[in-house]
Formats: C-alpha cells, structure tokens, sequence
C-alpha cells in the first residue's frame, strides 16, 4: 500500500480536504494511507515547547533539532523518500509527482515558524520540496498539495481519465479549452468545429488552442516544448 507519514503541529487539519472526493473514498477504501504524527509528542518539557530563538539573532523561531529528530525517527525507519515542504526547495513536478506516486510512498515534514534547525536536514536527508515561489504558515497545505497530487495517479483510485489527462500534460502544452451544453449561455457559444463531428479538425483546433495558451500565459513551457519539438526533428 501507497503510505504517507506526515508530522505537524497542527495534526487536526489532516485530511482535511483529502478526505474528500475519489482521494477520500480510495483512503476509505483502503488504497493508501495517511499517519498524521504530531510532532509536539516529541517534546520533553513540560510546555511541549518545539521552538527556540534563532542562532544568530534576527526574527521568529526555528523548530529545534532535537524535537524532530525523534519524532522523524519514531515514523520514518523505512525507505520512503523523506521531504520537507519549503520555499527553498526543488520545485515539485508532474514528473517527481509520477515518481512519488510509484513509488512506497513518502514522509512529509511540515515546518512552521522561520523554519527548522538545518541540522535535522542533513542528519535525516530530508530532501526540500517546493509547491511554488510564495511564502504559506507553514507546510501542511503544501503537502496536501503533494499528497493529492500524487493519490490522483493510484491505480484504480481516479480511473482512466485521470491517466490520459496526464499524458496531454506530458507532453508540455497546457490543456485546451473544454465546453459543455447549453450550446449558447450568456450569448457565449461553442465553438462551431467541437460541433461539426469532424474530429480530425476538432483534435487540431484542441492542439492549435493549447499552443497559443501555452505560448502566451507560460514561456518557460513553451521555450521547452519548441526545444523538443527541434531535437526531435533532428533524431527521428
Ligand atoms: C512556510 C514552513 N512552496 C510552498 C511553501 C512550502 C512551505 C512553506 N511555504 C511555502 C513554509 C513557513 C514555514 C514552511
């Protein structure tokens, strides 16, 4: 079974929305699994206290080595990937997306406050991830991110449209636009070609369509589509 460990200070927000919709339903089912430790258990002191002020001086706190590094070695003595949700990190693709999901699963570490004690980084190899360049409170909406993410591509969890959405994504281009009835709402009206039955020109117009919204709203894809696009004309 797919298995996630995720450790937190604020452990009432799991599921959360995960336990919502398909992801809910295969967790239900029994499809993975979800263990929500909080990370305060690991404290000795009478507060519970899992901060202290930062080395150094400056602003905030900084979660204390100690702490989580009991609490990673109480969840984590498996060979599940261990990350931490961070700003910093390496930015979180369909790609590492499509590993994780493959794989045995993973440990999540949420941080809060300015961040943990760098230590715990090295010492656990914790790999950082990133959802995307923007500061949250903390990691627990990162990681839901990340879990629902890859629950999605569970076999059997979303079925087979889910797969085949994937592969569109795969190849680069952001998805075209969809439509469904009423023919004309609001004055708005399909499309004429998704009409027309001609579903060779209706797969070109889809295909024209997510190359001018990919062009225009994300050069960084489009500049890496058109590199593929040249180093395939040149090898096949
Ligand atoms: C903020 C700990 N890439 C999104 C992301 C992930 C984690 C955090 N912020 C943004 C975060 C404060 C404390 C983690």
């Amino acid at each position: 079974m797919w298995r996630i460990s995720v450790l937190t200070i604020f452990p009432e927000v799991f599921p959360g929305p995960l336990a919502a919709s398909l992801a809910g339903k295969a967790l239900a089912a029994g499809a993975w699994s979800l263990d929500v430790v909080d990370i305060r258990t690991f404290a000795t002191d009478k507060h519970r206290t899992v901060d202290d002020t930062p080395a150094g001086g400056g602003p905030g706190m900084v979660m204390k080595a100690d702490v989580l590094g009991r609490a990673i070695d109480a969840t984590a003595t498996d060979e599940r990937p261990r990350l931490l949700l961070s700003p910093r990190g390496v930015p979180l693709t369909q790609a590492r997306v499509e590993t994780l999901a493959g794989g045995p699963g993973a440990v999540l570490l949420c941080g809060r406050f300015e961040g943990i004690d760098e230590r715990v980084i090295a010492a656990r190899g914790l790999e950082e991830v990133s959802i995307g360049d923007y500061v949250l409170s903390g990691g627990e909406i990162a990681a839901m991110v990340l879990i629902d993410a890859c629950v999605r591509l569970i076999p059997g969890v979303m079925g087979a449209a889910a797969s085949g959405e994937e592969e569109s994504f795969a190849d680069g281009l952001l998805e075209y636009p969809h439509y469904t009835r009423p023919q004309n709402w609001e004055g708005r009206s399909i499309p004429d070609v998704l009409l027309s039955g001609d579903h060779g020109r209706i797969a070109a117009w889809r295909r024209a369509e997510a190359e001018r919204l990919t062009r225009e709203r994300r050069p960084d894809l489009w500049a890496a589509f058109l590199q593929r696009v040249r180093a395939g004309s040149r090898t096949e």
